[in-house]
């Protein structure tokens, strides 16, 4: 804030405000084991899928705390049908997934929150709407996530770099732990759930065979360079968790379209986008095969996207695959 000549504070107060939720599902979802939080609570939400208990309890502790802060006209979570519009001049739109994976909290895998957040325009002047929320996210002024894993991470981005936060649980803080985080140009590591190979496209199809070594010799690559050995596969199916390994480590994570999931299985506004904001401010890439996730213009609150991010190289090669530039 101090960086920011006639800053408000409010930016960082709307950021300790998400530090602070993000502590208190932290706690919660650390005992959920001991608390009986786990298991359904039997009710679906918008995306016909079940709700679990520490679901409902991430979304209530991030719309009470955003709620209470004032910095926000907007707020939308994947646990909502509708956006809640304020009766404010909020200047700011919070976009959140509260707790993404959460069919893996009954067998311990990471699981993470993601949000993005959007500067209103005009806040004082114009009284929040929908459409404040329905911005492309090259418009993301914060995007982040927290990976509940061995530790609790939180990754962070204002537009000037990615940054890894750790969580000192003795004293309930985040510190900088991974300043600048980089990823790699290439990696060697794919991560797709190849159960759905059938119903993807002759294109998709002809890069999962690509990657693994296997199908018709594609020769070298466009720049001479030979594509590696076969990649190795990881796939947790916790887009946290799969996402924060390839900002990592490098290599490719995609969620495509396919037969059944006609436009992908990921939400745009609050788990595409945000992953493309960090993997971007990063040095990485992120399309949905053809297109730049972050031009993407919404149109729904709830859409999907094919979901394609990683390694710039990786993710560029993935895209010749697509556009017919390589088959
Ligand atoms: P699939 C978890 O349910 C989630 O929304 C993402 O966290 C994850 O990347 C994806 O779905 C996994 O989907 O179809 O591979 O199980």
């Amino acid at each position: 804030m101090h960086a920011a000549p006639g800053a408000t504070g409010e930016f960082t107060s709307l950021l300790n405000h998400i530090s602070l939720a993000i502590r208190i599902i932290n706690s919660r979802v650390r005992s959920a084991g001991l608390a009986g939080l786990l298991g359904y609570t039997g009710e679906t939400n918008v995306q016909g899928e079940e709700v679990q208990k520490l679901d409902a309890f991430s979304n209530e502790v991030l719309l009470n705390v955003l709620q209470r802060s004032g910095h926000c006209g907007v707020i939308a979570s994947e646990e909502l049908d509708e956006a809640i519009i304020e009766n404010n001049h909020g200047r700011y739109v919070a976009l959140f997934d509260p707790l993404d994976g959460s069919s893996n909290i009954d067998t311990n895998v990471g699981i993470g929150t993601i949000f993005a957040i959007l500067r209103r325009s005009e806040p004082k002047l114009t009284p929040p709407t929908l459409a404040d929320a329905l911005r492309p996210g090259r418009e993301i002024a914060a995007a982040g996530y927290v990976l509940y894993g061995p530790s609790t991470l939180f990754v962070l981005s204002t537009g000037q770099g990615a940054h890894g936060f750790t969580l000192d649980p003795s004293i309930g803080e985040f510190f900088l732990s991974q300043p600048d985080i980089r990823c790699p140009d290439r990696g060697n590591c794919y991560s797709v759930n190849e159960g759905n190979y059938s119903r993807w496209t002759p294109e998709i199809q002809s890069w999962a065979r690509w990657v693994k070594g296997d199908g018709p010799a594609i020769g070298a690559d466009k720049d001479g360079e030979a594509p590696k050995t076969p990649y190795g596969a990881r796939y947790v199916g916790s887009l946290v968790a799969d996402a924060h390994r390839t900002l990592m480590k490098g290599g490719i994570f995609a969620y495509p379209a396919d037969s059944k999931s006609k436009n992908g299985k990921l939400r745009l506004l609050y788990e595409a986008n945000p992953m493309a904001f960090l993997f971007e401010q990063a040095g990485g890439g992120a399309t949905n095969g053809k297109d730049r996730i972050l031009d993407i213009m919404p149109t729904e609150l709830h859409q999907r996207t094919p979901l394609v991010i990683g390694s710039k190289d990786d993710v560029a090669a993935y895209r010749q695959f697509m556009v017919g530039e390589r088959s």
